[in-house]
């Protein structure tokens, strides 16, 4: 097993990855900018670096300053964990060249599927449902034209090295798609250097299913189930739940082999999440997530497997400690996103953290980085914690999460608490199969 592991990333996530490496005797060290310097994932960790000032691009994406760290730690590999250079596959190949070890997929692997037309391609070569439309990029108007003739309005532009929402446009007729498609590109161009666009079947009202799968280096192929991540607002999820509710699971079992199928003739490595639209019973290949998720605590609930406990091993060319007839997930998992950010405005709110009550109890887990006086810094994403809530069934998680995000106290910045309990009391969420426009839509009346 590796000796040290250096944890590139900040926050609840960089928190969780020193549990696992603790636990499996590996030894920590913990990046951070200046103004992470009192963090709590510098605090818990065996040694600490400060690899630079405050800005990102400054300080967590800077590869040069972390692969410095390792050299002056000691470390042998990099768990990125989610977000920043976690699908970067050129970071990756950075550090496959300084003999470090990569915590995740080969590069080969994440370029593949960061190339949104490229994945799509794979996927449709080895079996797995895709969304109509082009498997190329767009090469000009006339094709455009042709493809969304053929697959019928309203059709959706996508940049191919988008992703997580941006770089997309829905265009309903010929008049949109011409005036659409060069700004689309435009955009695709400035915000991803890469003009590339494709176009698929605009579905309008679709579920987000994800299923998590796990690779090791010994022929091992394993599903974990799926989850569900409709529950969001612009793009960004707001609640989680493991499993799915209302699918048929021989639906469910023909996508887990077809996933499973997919992965052994990739020889995937590590873990990975494929994401599907599911509408009117049918699943389509979205893209493919090739890094930790900040969802995967609600798998680990239902599965009892430390998902980066095993993460680590494979990465150090271990067999996975179980097989698929020993997966069987128990019960149901539900994750709120605790942000800091306005109630009104869902502006993200900064300050210091004054009286902080964690929820605990039966079936509560709080994975966070914050204490009483942090001051919560305006520079990174606004996510708190993670509270997630398992019961024997979803209405038993669903009871738990109320529970506990009434006892949970956290005095001095603005929390999205208040909208977690309005989306778990509303009728329309109890009764499951809510679409991933359903929190948009409705919002205002919770
Ligand atoms: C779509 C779609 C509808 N039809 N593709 C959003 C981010 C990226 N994962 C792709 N996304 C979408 N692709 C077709 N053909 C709707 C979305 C989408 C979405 C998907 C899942 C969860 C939330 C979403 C929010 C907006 C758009």
């Amino acid at each position: 097993m590796f000796d040290k592991v250096l944890i590139a990333n900040r926050g609840e996530i960089a928190v969780r990855i020193n549990r696992a490496c603790q636990e499996l005797g590996i030894s920590t060290v913990a990046i951070h900018s200046e103004a992470d310097a009192d963090s709590m994932h510098v605090r818990i960790a065996d040694e600490s670096v400060c690899i630079g000032p405050n800005p990102v691009n400054k300080s967590y994406l800077n590869t040069h300053s972390i692969i410095a760290a390792c050299e002056i730690t000691g470390a042998q590999a990099v768990h990125p964990g989610y977000g920043f250079l976690s699908e970067n596959a050129s970071f990756s190949k950075m550090l496959e060249d300084h003999k470090l070890i990569f915590i995740g997929p080969n590069h080969s692997h994440i370029s593949a599927m960061g190339d949104k037309i490229q994945a799509k391609k794979i996927m449709n070569e080895f079996g797995v449902p895709t969304v109509p439309g082009s498997d190329k990029a767009i090469e000009s108007e006339k094709d455009a034209i042709n493809i969304s003739k053929d697959i019928g309005y309203p059709v959706l532009i996508k940049a191919s090295a988008g992703g997580g929402g941006r770089g997309m446009k829905v265009v309903n007729d010929e008049k949109e798609l011409k005036q659409s498609l060069p700004i689309i590109k435009q955009e695709a161009l400035s915000f991803f250097g890469n003009d590339s666009v494709y176009i698929e079947k605009f579905i309008d009202s679709p579920r987000h299913i994800e299923v998590q799968v796990i690779c090791d280096s010994h022929g091992n192929f394993l599903h974990l189930h799926e989850r569900d991540c409709s529950v969001q607002r612009r793009n960004q999820k707001v609640l989680e739940e493991a499993l799915a509710p209302g699918i048929e699971d021989e639906k469910k079992d023909e996508l887990f082999q077809i996933c499973i199928s997919a992965m052994e003739k990739m020889q995937y490595l590590g873990l990975g999440t494929l994401e599907f639209l599911y509408e009117n019973g049918e699943f389509y290949f979205m893209e493919m997530n090739t890094r930790l998720q900040v969802e995967h605590p609600i798998t680990e609930m239902l599965t009892r497997i430390d998902l980066v406990r095993e993460q680590i091993c494979v990465a150090h060319g271990e067999k996975i400690f179980t097989n698929q007839d020993n997966i069987k997930p128990l019960g149901h998992s539900i994750e709120c996103r605790i942000n800091a950010e306005n109630s009104s405005d869902f502006k993200p709110s900064v300050g210091t953290i004054g009286l902080f009550h964690p929820p605990a109890g039966n079936g509560i887990r709080l994975d966070t980085f914050i204490y009483s006086g942090y001051k919560v810094p305006h520079y990174y994403d606004n996510l708190l914690a993670k509270l997630i809530a398992t019961g024997r069934t979803r209405n038993h998680a669903i009871k738990r999460a109320l529970r506990s995000l009434n006892e949970m106290v956290i005095d001095g910045i603005d929390t999205n608490i208040d909208l977690h309990k309005k989306i778990l009391s509303s009728e329309e969420f109890r009764k499951g199969s809510v679409s991933i426009n359903w929190l948009e839509n409705n919002i205002s009346s919770l």
